[in-house]
C-alpha cells in the first residue's frame, strides 16, 4: 500500500529522470537494505547510453558495501564516476585500481557528519529502501539504517523503493536520530547498547518524493562458509585471552559489549564466544548483525545487539522475521553514526574484533590495501572500533596465498591502524598483547607470537639488523619482502641474508 500522493513509477522511469554527473546517495550497508530496482535500471540505462557514443556516469554514495544489483551492475556498466565511503565488489574495485573511479575511503561514522556538513557537494537524489512511506514524509527503513536518515533530509529529490519482501515490523528495531550540527551537538544519550534515543522512522519533506517504486526482492546476503580450522585457531586464541582478562579484572565480571566485524573469522569468533560458557551471556554494540548471532540470540547467550544492518542470509533473515516477538525486543538498528559512534564506543567500553590484510611487527596495520596500492574493500568500521574500543582485537591468518605472503611484515604497505591505536594482534599462530610495550618488545612478540615459523627468522634479522632508533626501521629493506613478492609471486626470501629463513 505504498502511493498515497506520491506517484508509482517504475524503476526504468527514475532512472531516466537521474541525469550523468548526479550525486546519488543509495540505501544499503552491506547487501542488507540496500536500493536494487532503481540502481540496476541505470546500470541498464548506462549501457545503452554507451552503447550511442553518449557519457553518463554517476557520483555514488551509500552506507557502506552494497548488493550486486548496486554495485557491481552500475561498475559493470561503467556508470560509477566516484564512490564513497566503502565498497566490496569485484567489478567496482578492478576500475578503482585502474583509476577508472575516484574512490574515497572514509570512516564510516564520518559519512553522515560530511553529507551534513555539504562537504561533497550537492545531493542530487536519494534512492532508498523502506517498508513504507507515510503521506507525511515518514519512511520505515527496512534491513539497515546505514546513511539514509542522511541522504533523505538532504537530498533534492527522492525516490523510495518499498520492498514487500521484507517484515514490517523492521520498524520496532529501528532507533533514529540525526546529530545536530556543531556548536549544537549535545551528548549522545546512549548508556547501554539498546537505548532507544530516537524514533522508528526517517524523515523526509514529502514534497521531495518524486515518486515509489514497488520491489518485491531479498538482500541477497551470501551464507557463510563452515568455519576453516585457521578461523578457529584464531577464535580460540581470542576467546582464551578474553577468559584470561576477565579472571585478572580487566574486564568487568558483567561483561562488555562486543563488536566484530564481518567475514568468516569474526564469523567464527563470535561462534566461539557463543560457545564458551565461561564466557558470560553478551550484548553487541556493532555495525552489523551477522549469521552466528542468530542462534546465539535464540540460545540466550547474546542477549542484545545494536547495529546499522541485519546483514543475515536469506534462511536466517527469514528465522528472524518469523519470530519477530523474540527478535525485535533485541534488536536495534541505529544510523551509522551511532551504530560506529567512537564517543558512544568508547563509553561503553567495547571490546572490537576486525580483521586486516597485513600488520607490521611495530604493530601498524593495513586493513584496505595490497602491496599498498590495490584497494581490497576499505577501511569500513574498522577504525571506528579499534580507536575507540576498550580491548580491540586485530585478526588475519598468518599466511595468505598459500604461505607466499606473511600477514606479519617489517613495515606495512599502508597504515589504516598506527601503532597507537593497536593493542592486540592475533593470528592462528598466537597472540600479542601489545599494551604497554615500547616498539622493540612489541617487534618481537608479534615475531615469536604471530608471525609463521616460516618468517620469523627473516624477522628477528631484519629487525636485529636495523639502524638503531626508537623504531628500529631499514628503509633500504622495509619493503624487501613485497618486493619479492612483486618481482617472483613469493614473499619467501630470494636474497642471501633470507635464504636461512627457507628452509625453516
Ligand atoms: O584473497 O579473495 O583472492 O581469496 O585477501 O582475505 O582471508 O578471505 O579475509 O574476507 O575476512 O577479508 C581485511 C579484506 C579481509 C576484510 C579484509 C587476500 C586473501 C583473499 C581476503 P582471495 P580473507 P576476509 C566491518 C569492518 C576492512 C573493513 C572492515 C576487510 C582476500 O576484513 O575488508 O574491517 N576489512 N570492516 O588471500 C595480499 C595480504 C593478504 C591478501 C589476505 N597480506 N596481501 N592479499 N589477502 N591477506 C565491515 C564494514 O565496515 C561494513
Amino acid at each position: 500500500m505504498p502511493a498515497g500522493p506520491f506517484p508509482t513509477l517504475t524503476a526504468d522511469e527514475t532512472a531516466a529522470m537521474i541525469p550523468d554527473g548526479a550525486l546519488v546517495g543509495f540505501s544499503g550497508f552491506t547487501p542488507a537494505g540496500a536500493a536494487k530496482a532503481v540502481p540496476a535500471a541505470l546500470a541498464r540505462r548506462a549501457t545503452e547510453l554507451h552503447q550511442r557514443g553518449e557519457r553518463f556516469k554517476i557520483r555514488v554514495l551509500t552506507g557502506a558495501s552494497t548488493g550486486a544489483s548496486l554495485d557491481e551492475a552500475l561498475a559493470e556498466a561503467d556508470a560509477i564516476a566516484w564512490r564513497a565511503p566503502y565498497q566490496g565488489s569485484r567489478a567496482l574495485r578492478s576500475r578503482i585500481n585502474a583509476q577508472r573511479v575516484e574512490f574515497v575511503d572514509m570512516h564510516l561514522s564520518h559519512l553522515p557528519q560530511m553529507v551534513e556538513f555539504g562537504f561533497f557537494g550537492n545531493l542530487d537524489f536519494a534512492v532508498v529502501e523502506a517498508v513504507e512511506v507515510t503521506n507525511d514524509g515518514r519512511v520505515y527503513l527496512s534491513a539497515s539504517v546505514g546513511a539514509s536518515p542522511s541522504f533523505l533530509r538532504h537530498a533534492d529529490k527522492v525516490v523510495i523503493e518499498v520492498n514487500r519482501h521484507h517484515s514490517k515490523r523492521l520498524m520496532e528495531m529501528h532507533d533514529i536520530r540525526l546529530l545536530p550540527l556543531p556548536p549544537h551537538r549535545s551528548s549522545i544519550p546512549i548508556d547501554h547498547a539498546l537505548a532507544k534515543i530516537g524514533t522508528p522512522f526517517a524523515s523526509v519533506d514529502p514534497s521531495r518524493i518524486i515518486g515509489i517504486v514497488e520491489t518485491d526482492e531479498a538482500d541477497g546476503v551470501a551464507p557463510f562458509d563452515p568455519p576453516d580450522l585457521c578461523s578457529e585457531r584464531i577464535a580460540d586464541h581470542v576467546v582464551r585471552f578474553i577468559l584470561q582478562e576477565l579472571r585478572a579484572k580487566r574486564i568487568p565480571p558483567e561483561f562488555l559489549p562486543l563488536q566484530s566485524g564481518v567475514g568468516n573469522v569474526a564469523n567464527a569468533v563470535m561462534a566461539r564466544l557463543g560457545q564458551n560458557k565461561e564466557v558470560p551471556p553478551f550484548v553487541m554494540y556493532s555495525e552489523v548483525f551477522q549469521d552466528a548471532l542468530v542462534e546465539l540470540m535464540e540460545q540466550g547467550r547474546l542477549r542484545g545487539a545494536s547495529a546499522t544492518s541485519l546483514t543475515l542470509s536469506e534462511d536466517r533473515l527469514m528465522r528472524v522475521y518469523e519470530n519477530m516477538d523474540f527478535f525485535t525486543p533485541r534488536i536495534v538498528l541505529r544510523p551509522q553514526e551511532l551504530s560506529n559512534n567512537p564517543g558512544v564506543v568508547r563509553r561503553l567500553g567495547v571490546i572490537t574484533i576486525n580483521t586486516v590484510l597485513e600488520m607490521d611487527i611495530f604493530g601498524c596495520a593495513n586493513s584496505t590495501h595490497v602491496c599498498g596500492g590495490q584497494v581490497m574493500n576499505g577501511v569500513g568500521g574498522s577504525g571506528d572500533f579499534t580507536r575507540n574500543g576498550y580491548l580491540s582485537f586485530l585478526v588475519a591468518p598468518s599466511v595468505a596465498k598459500g604461505g607466499r605472503i606473511s600477514t606479519v611484515v617489517p613495515m606495512a604497505t599502508h597504515v589504516d591502524h598506527n601503532e597507537h591505536s593497536v593493542q592486540v594482534v592475533v593470528t592462528e599462530q598466537g597472540l600479542a598483547d601489545l599494551r604497554g610495550l615500547g616498539p622493540t618488545t612489541r617487534a618481537r612478540t608479534i615475531i615469536d607470537n604471530c608471525a609463521h615459523p616460516m618468517y620469523r627468522d627473516y624477522l628477528h634479522k631484519y629487525l636485529e639488523s636495523a639502524p638503531m632508533g626508537h623504531i628500529r626501521h631499514d628503509l633500504g629493506r622495509c619493503f624487501e619482502l613485497h618486493r619479492n613478492l612483486l618481482e617472483t609471486g613469493s614473499m619467501l626470501p630470494l636474497t642471501g641474508h633470507s635464504r636461512s629463513a627457507e628452509g625453516k
